[in-house]
């Protein structure tokens, strides 16, 4: 379509408008001031930290709109196929300094501002965490939002708006206890809501039979509608004008909802009923990796998934007359399983709303949906009971049924009567309570199924998954997880930023990672040493202050800050890193003088938060505190060693840990993380590792090599024989040693950290801490001699950084967008 402006045309509509917005100090100045009166509505003569912030943010706004309009339009005319990437969790963090970074208007605003007599970086830090999900696979999805906007790929992102995100963790005590966040509190300038882009989404009901056009079909005759209603989220590309849109979807009561209340007159108790919509996406589910059976999950699945389909196929039908094209135009990514539902539900469209019939249907379902797991846990895939989608999803259950049907007939034509297998392989679990194995389905209908790292790949086709990979190994690939630069080096780490720009003589690295690997050739200088240095010791100050000011321990820049955050999870292995401590804490105790100048300084820094019904991880945030309690308040150790948990660990607490960190340690046991990127953002910022060899862990290895970081622990392929022998098998004694201080109440509270102690001993330690315990002790040893030799030390950092370009999110992306979408980059002409 061409332009509708009215009578004016263009060039006159232009005018009006004055081009598009400049970037220069001044006129930022004059949208901000024009932003504080009359959006924030206060005097510009007189508002705060807090409105400038708003301010500025609108103004950012602006720039985004501008952008992301241009890059819609030349989506629309140059239609290519599109990527339409679903997950239920993105974990975006704050959006302002990431904005400004990606629109390259830094230094503009902090100008502007400091003549307005503000900080850039005070009023960054006004804003709130955006955080609608849980971890790594949320946190991967905003990633990889970045990446395909820098990357000028035609995708879109779409998810559910919660009102409350992940759980606010306050700290009493040293107890975890969990508390609402409700993130829009205080507004949120980063979305723009379309009260017209709304769709209803229907629940409950039957189905019953018809005739159209002399054909049978079904039409499903729903109990409830809610409305969903999007609201865009822009998400701006670096160095490119491409802004692409990540769209939420908040549930809104229908207008035909509870007709009958009304009528009745009851109308108080009508308007209440129509509230309950609502409901649906009101709070994010805190990962406990068991939603079985949960109906208001299986609703935000649908709603979500619902909604963006018929806005995706209204977007298609625009533009093409009949679905021939879809798969060439369309390519859908479930993030896990939790969109999965869309296989039953664009199926259900194509046969019972476009009348397209099963073959033509399958054939397009089949072509579209690709497929990406998180997990390796069998416990983790989720199941939904068959009574449960019945209630729910009546004819989705139908047409899952008829799916299954189908892929059993066609699997006993290729595998006879093995029938165990074929059980195992049904999409329908038969049992005490049947259900509908959500990972079944999603392998059975979409074309590529990824794992996240090559080692999750060999455990998806020897265990996981490998009944499906014995019947279709080309299904299957991987793409090792990578994050962005752009968030994780520049927004996060200036000063690094601008030391690699400098010694790089460019920063085309923030677009093209693999420049970064030229560092190599200086990891020796002293020169870059010497400022590698420096910039380690400003954001180690930072953090000091930051642990400081939110747990009241002093702790010393000449101690090695060791790391570990992530969410906590008996297969993440923080009670490893706690046990750990207490035996450096006993041998610090236990030792002279003399013995005590050698002892290298450390702070351990933990955070993470645990799921709200996991008892064991919660009693390991309490041990660490119980722990940190006795540690720190021992005079005798003084600066040698320092415990600290940080509460509430977010998107932007990681920012600022991560850059201040010496080591870092990413020790789950072997086989049990899929990947991890946690250890990537690490990498990228010349932090060392001490790590297991698991998940994406083996591919650091390889570009950073062994001897640069601290590898420790059972391999992948030992830990099942280990589990069978480890009720046979004594474990160390320096083990035994640190378990029993905490059993028998050396940090106090001794019944309530019985059970944790019982998880380790008597053939129990499933996660294998016992067994591990020895080479864990050596890694930090080693890391430890490492330390102490700073020229070594710096060279092996800066080699960190130079190897880190394997994982970055536009790798990642790059390799989908070839290997499993079939897109191709759509650039935005400036
Ligand atoms: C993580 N998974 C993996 N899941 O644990 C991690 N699960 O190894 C990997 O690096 C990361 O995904 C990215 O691929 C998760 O984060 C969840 O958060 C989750 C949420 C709901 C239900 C199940």
């Amino acid at each position: 379509p061409g332009f509708v402006g009215g009578k004016i045309g263009k060039d006159r509509m232009f005018e009006l408008m004055d081009g598009f917005l400049k970037n220069d100090p001044i006129s930022l100045q004059k949208d901000i001031l024009h932003h504080v009166e009359y959006t924030v509505a206060r005097s510009r003569f007189s508002f705060d930290d807090f409105e400038a912030y708003q301010a500025l943010s609108h103004s950012v706004r602006d720039r985004l709109i501008e952008r992301w309009h241009d890059t819609q339009q030349h989506f629309k005319k140059k239609d290519p196929k599109r990527l339409y990437f679903l997950s239920l969790e993105f974990l975006m963090g704050r959006s302002l300094s990431n904005s400004v970074i990606n629109l390259g208007i830094r230094d503009q605003c902090a100008e502007a501002l400091s003549q307005l007599g503000f900080e850039y970086e005070v009023l960054a830090e006004q804003e709130g965490d955006a955080a609608l999900g849980n971890g790594g696979l949320a946190r991967l999805s905003a990633c990889q939002m970045d990446s395909l906007a820098t990357l000028d790929y035609p995708a879109w992102g779409y998810g559910l708006r919660y009102q409350y995100g992940l759980f606010r963790q306050i700290i009493l005590d040293g107890f975890q206890l969990e508390q609402p966040d409700y993130w829009l509190n205080f507004g949120n300038p980063w979305e723009i809501e379309r009260v017209h882009v709304s769709y209803p989404v229907k629940f409950y009901g039957n189905v019953k039979e018809d005739v159209v056009n002399g054909k049978k079909c079904k039409v499903w005759i729903p109990g409830e509608t809610v409305e969903a209603v999007a609201y865009d989220n822009p998400i701006p590309g670096y160095g490119t004008r491409n802004t692409i849109n990540l769209r939420l979807w908040a549930a809104k009561p229908s207008d035909g909802y509870d007709i009958e209340s009304y009528n009745t007159g009851d109308y108080i108790n009508a308007i209440v009923n129509r509230q309950k919509a609502e409901i649906i996406s009101n709070v994010l589910y805190p990962d406990d990796r068991s939603y079985q059976g949960k109906e208001l999950r299986l609703k935000q699945q649908y709603f979500f998934v619902s909604a963006s389909l018929q806005d995706i196929i209204r977007r298609f039908k625009d533009v093409h007359g009949n679905f021939d094209d879809f798969p060439d135009k369309v390519a859908l990514q479930l993030n896990d399983t939790h969109p999965s539902i869309s296989i039953a539900e664009l199926m259900r469209v194509l046969l019972d709303e476009e009348h397209l019939g099963w073959k033509k249907s399958w054939n397009i379902v089949k072509q579209v949906f690709s497929f990406t797991t998180h997990t390796v846990l069998p416990e983790a895939l989720e199941k939904v009971p068959v009574d449960l989608f019945q209630n729910v999803l009546p004819r989705h259950l139908e047409i899952i049924y008829d799916i299954n049907y189908a892929f059993m007939e066609e699997l006993k034509k290729k595998i006879g009567q093995d029938y165990a297998r074929l059980a195992r392989m049904s999409i329908v679990e038969e049992g005490a309570t049947k259900n509908i194995r959500v990972a079944n389905l999603s392998i059975v209908c979409s074309h590529t199924v990824d794992g996240v790292s090559r080692a999750h790949y060999e455990l998806l086709k020897t265990r996981v998954f490998k009944d499906f990979y014995e019947l279709w190994p080309e299904k299957f690939q991987y793409k090792t997880n990578g994050v962005t630069q752009r968030r994780w080096i520049v927004v996060s780490n200036p000063s690094l930023c601008a030391l690699i720009s400098k010694w790089l003589g460019t920063d085309s690295w923030i677009r093209d990672i693999d420049l970064l690997a030229r560092l190599r050739e200086y990891a020796s200088n002293s020169d870059l040493q010497k400022e590698w240095m420096m910039v380690k010791k400003i954001n180690k100050m930072r953090l000091a202050e930051y642990i400081e000011t939110m747990s009241g321990v002093k702790v010393s820049l000449d101690a090695m800050f060791d790391v570990q955050i992530k969410r906590i999870h008996e297969y993440k292995r923080q009670l490893l890193n706690i046990l750990g401590v207490i035996h450096r804490y006993d041998c610090i105790k236990n030792m002279d003088k003399n013995e005590r100048k050698k002892v290298v300084p450390r702070v351990c820094i933990i955070g993470g938060k645990a799921p709200p019904g996991y008892e064991i991880a919660k009693k390991i945030i309490k041990l660490c505190h119980a722990v940190a309690e006795t540690i720190n308040n021992d005079d005798d150790v003084g600066d040698l060693l320092k415990l600290v948990f940080i509460p509430d660990y977010n998107v932007s607490v990681a920012e600022l840990v991560i850059p201040g960190s010496d080591l870092s340690q990413h020790i789950s046991t072997a086989g049990h993380e899929a990947s991890g990127t946690g250890s990537m953002k690490f990498l990228m910022n010349g932090c060392l590792l001490l790590a297991t060899a698991d998940g994406s862990t083996n591919e650091i290895i390889e570009e950073i090599g062994a001897e640069n970081m601290f590898i420790f622990g059972a391999k992948i392929n030992e830990v099942l024989t280990l589990r069978e022998q480890d009720s046979t098998v004594e474990a160390p004694l320096h083990f035994v040693r640190v378990v029993r201080m905490v059993r028998e109440g050396y940090f106090g509270f001794k019944d309530y950290f019985k059970s944790l102690c019982d998880t380790l001993e008597n053939g129990k330690d499933f996660y294998l801490l016992g067994s591990d315990f020895a080479s864990y002790l050596e890694a930090q040893a080693a890391a430890d001699i490492a330390y102490v030799d700073k020229k070594k030390w710096n060279e092996m950092s800066i080699l960190c950084t130079a190897g880190s370009a394997r994982f970055s999110s536009d790798r990642t992306i790059e390799d989908y967008a070839e290997k499993t979408w079939g897109i191709k980059p759509c650039k935005c002409p400036f």
